[in-house]
């Protein structure tokens, strides 16, 4: 059947602030038994949005790449939206895109009474074409905003598609969080359906959250993220096979999906996938239980840490966080933000992370702190009524959550030590020089400040800092931090709380300090009891 949802598009916008707020109907595509024409009618931008529209740049979501002649031209537009705005703004406004689905999500029939939803995407600055299409790939449309051709012009274009704009204005810059806010409590659709102001929806995307929403009203459901180069524009499809976690620094990163969770499937990669985190851009959430559970932090600022905090509270206070992998939305991502943040990005993203760490996080909040000392200065202002609806909603602590749902997280639910490790020798510590992944281990004079020098020796015997593992390959061979893989295997040492000692068990070698030719790296000795191969495991402690 075909049928119309009837749907709401807020867009918030925080540089004046607007918050526009657009009725817009969703069209649902299996039909066979309909009256075509009527239907049409009322959407002039129908269509099957897997067949290309016209021919031109971008079309089924390929490369669009700029001629020689305008390369210059090509970076200087580049600098306005960190973006290629010259490939976005020769992309139709309602480009084709492919199905890029699963075959067995192509299948799959929705329940006829899904939940509506409504649709808010917040913006700061946005060019037009990429805000425009975001808004055309839910099928219809509107908005306003503060760069000239986000006022008036907009408005104008809203009119042409014949749907009702209301339009609100923040009145000063708010950040996405208070954005999404404002946007939120101006919708009165059963779901809120968040987007950034850049993203282009596929084909089917929105019936699998709604129906799972249907399904369990706790459920907080993301789209697979496809992307969308920031250089060409090409559309990418995403993995199925990632889901979200963060590191000890509290960013957000993407890691493959455990056996644990293919397992909990039976293999069915059409079935959501239970995540740890999300990205933060892209969700729905019934419009209810997003109030219920504490809907945002208002005391975050500008951008960062949001989608963590929601993370952790949906988890700890009873909900469940998942990947509905039917439906694919795609998001141009930037290596850089266009926009400013008032008081200082470093300011503004550790504010917020702190601000989610003293909340949700308990005592693991340490590994935070250790590995970024300085944030310790950043203050966060007052969280005592986050703290107040911690209470009142009876969530669960934060070791609940990584024993439960993230059990694989680079915080370890249970470890032996958290500092420095120092060698009695020497009285060195060891060291990662702020060196990367497949690098060797350092050593150094200790600091006692954390940061660089900060291993945490683990209840599974690895000595990892972040999501790095100290790593031996070979007999007498050097050490070198490899991504942490829970094997065991070449990254499982024992500590000898008496001895003092560190065996690698696979080679059954000692750690040792360095040799005369590779003076700042530990290397692996056969176990002679010298004092070069004893070492102080050390709680580092806050102040
Ligand atoms: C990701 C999320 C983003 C948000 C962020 C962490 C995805 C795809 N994106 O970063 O939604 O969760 O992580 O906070 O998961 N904006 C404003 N006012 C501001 C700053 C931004 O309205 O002061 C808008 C911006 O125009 C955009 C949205 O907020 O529509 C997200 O910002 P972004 O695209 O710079 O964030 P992104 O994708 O790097
Ligand atoms: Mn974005």
């Amino acid at each position: 059947m075909r049928r119309f949802v009837y749907c709401k598009v807020v867009l918030t916008t925080s540089l004046v602030w607007v918050l526009v707020d657009v009725f817009l109907l969703l069209y649902f595509s299996e039909c066979n038994k309909c009256d075509d024409r009527k239907d049409r009618s009322l959407l002039p931008a129908l269509r099957d949005l897997t067949e290309p529209f016209h021919e031109g740049p971008g079309e089924m979501g390929k490369a669009v790449n700029i001629p020689k002649d305008d390369q210059e031209k090509m970076k200087e537009l580049f600098k306005i939206n960190q973006f290629n705005l010259m490939a976005s703004d020769m992309i139709a406004l309602n480009r084709s895109l492919p199905d890029v689905r699963l075959d067995g999500c192509k299948t799959k029939v929705y329940p006829d009474d899904l939940p509506n939803t409504s649709i808010v995407i917040v913006f700061h600055n946005e060019a037009w074409s990429t805000l425009l299409r975001t808004v055309h790939s839910i099928v219809l449309v509107d908005d306003a905003s503060e760069r000239d051709f986000l006022k008036k012009k907009l408005e104008n274009y809203a009119r042409t598609l014949e749907v009702p704009v209301r339009i609100l204005r923040m009145e000063q810059r708010s950040g996405l969080i208070r954005a999404r806010l404002r946007g939120a409590a101006a919708t009165k659709g059963q779901v809120i359906t968040f987007l950034d102001a850049h993203c282009e929806c596929t084909v089917g995307w929105l019936e699998p959250l709604l129906a799972r929403i249907k399904e369990d009203r706790t459920a907080v459901v993301c789209p697979i993220i496809d992307v969308i180069s920031d250089e060409t524009f090409e559309y990418m499809a995403g993995s199925d096979m990632t889901y979200g976690g963060f590191n000890w620094k509290l960013n957000f990163r993407w890691y493959p999906v455990p056996q644990r969770e293919m397992d909990r499937r039976k293999g069915d990669r059409t079935l959501p996938v239970r995540t740890p985190t999300m990205a933060g851009g892209l969700f729905s959430i019934d419009k209810t239980y997003f109030e219920e559970i504490g809907s945002y932090d208002p005391g975050m600022d500008i951008w960062g840490g949001e989608n963590l905090e929601m993370s952790f509270r949906i988890w700890q206070c009873g909900g469940s966080l998942e990947i509905v992998t039917c439906s694919h939305v795609g998001h141009v991502f930037r290596k850089a933000t266009p926009y400013s943040f008032p008081g200082g990005t470093g300011q503004v993203i550790n504010k917020n992370n702190r601000r989610l760490a003293e909340v949700w996080m308990d005592d693991f909040k340490d590994f935070f702190y250790i590995i970024s000392p300085g944030v310790m200065r950043v203050d966060y202002g007052d969280v005592s009524s986050r703290k107040a609806l911690r209470e009142a909603l009876k969530c669960k602590p934060f070791s609940w959550y990584l024993e439960n749902i993230y059990p694989d997280s680079q915080i370890p639910r249970r470890y032996y030590s958290l500092g420095e490790i120092r060698n009695v020798e020497t009285n060195q510590c060891v060291d990662n020089m702020g060196r990367k992944e497949n690098e060797k281990v350092g050593f150094f004079n200790c600091h006692g400040m954390g940061g660089n020098q900060v291993f945490s020796y683990t209840a599974d015997k690895e000595i990892r800092t972040d999501d790095l593992c100290l790593d031996v390959s070979r007999l007498n061979g050097p050490v070198v931090m490899l991504k942490c893989h829970h094997m065991k295997g070449n990254q499982m040492f024992e500590y000898d709380a008496e001895r003092l000692t560190l065996l690698h068990v696979n080679s059954n070698q000692c750690l040792d300090m360095p040799s005369e030719e590779d003076k700042m790296v530990p290397t692996l000795r056969d176990c002679n009891g010298s004092r070069s191969q004893q070492w102080l495991l050390r709680n580092m402690t806050l102040s």
